[in-house]
């Protein structure tokens, strides 16, 4: 079963692992699965041949023989649900990981990207000294009280599942801001995610695309 999956020609990380692509190739690493990977140029993104596999024009997306993904929280929940090592057998345990893949995408990363783009986008606007603190506060709304239900655990629900999978990867994305230090157990948590063999194959895959080439601009 033939697995293609699309990302950056050149990412604008330069190979940090926070495009997206990483966490599909972490769940395909985590699943087991060889994959390709076919490289989109931006301009090709926003062009018909691949529009057709993603509307919004973005990375990453999934094809595997007649069947075309994107969104990744999609994309992962179908390699959970058809490998082992991402979801428990108990059927409730599989609907509270699945709950947390949606807690990730949902209710944890919007406040991330509306701080990440804050930061990257809003710099020069007037209002940017003011609007950044109430920016980082709707994060840490959402930090504080992930970080209370892991408590001292190492994962949301039991095992490590697709939901931490989500989770981790969506919080990675705090590192370089301070905000994730702020809550000890969700670094510890983050690392713990990073240590995962299959994560460092993961980035590894990804830093050996972009690491020859200079960050897009
Ligand atoms: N909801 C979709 C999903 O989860 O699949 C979002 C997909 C998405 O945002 N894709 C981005 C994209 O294609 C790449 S990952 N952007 C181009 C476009 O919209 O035209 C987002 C991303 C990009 C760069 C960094 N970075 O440099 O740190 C981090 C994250």
């Amino acid at each position: 079963m033939a697995i293609t999956i699309t990302a950056f020609e050149r990412s604008p990380d330069g190979g940090k692992g926070l495009a997206r692509d990483t966490r599909v190739r972490w769940a395909l690493e985590e699943a087991g699965q060889a994959y390709e990977v076919r490289l989109v140029p931006f301009q090709a993104m926003k062009e018909p041949a691949h529009l057709a596999l993603h509307p919004f024009g973005q990375i990453p997306t999934y094809e595997e023989e007649d069947l075309i993904l994107f969104e990744t929280g999609s994309i992962v929940l179908h390699i959970a649900e058809r490998h082992a090592g991402l979801l428990p057998e108990d059927a409730n345990a599989r609907a509270r990981a699945i709950t947390w893949m949606f807690a990730a995408v949902n209710s944890v990363e919007p406040p991330i990207l509306e701080f990440a783009n804050a930061k990257l986008l809003e710099r020069d606007k007037p209002w940017y000294e003011e609007r950044l603190p109430i920016v980082a506060d709707r994060v840490r709304g959402r930090l504080k009280p992930l970080s209370i239900r892991l408590g001292d655990d190492d994962w949301l629900d039991g095992a490590f599942s697709a939901g931490d999978l989500m989770m981790v990867s969506v919080l990675l994305r705090l590192r370089a801001s301070g905000l994730l230090d702020e809550f000890p157990n969700l670094a510890a948590y983050v690392a713990r995610g990073e240590a995962r063999d299959a994560y460092k194959r993961a980035f590894a895959a990804q830093l050996a695309v972009n690491a020859s080439r200079p960050a897009a601009g």
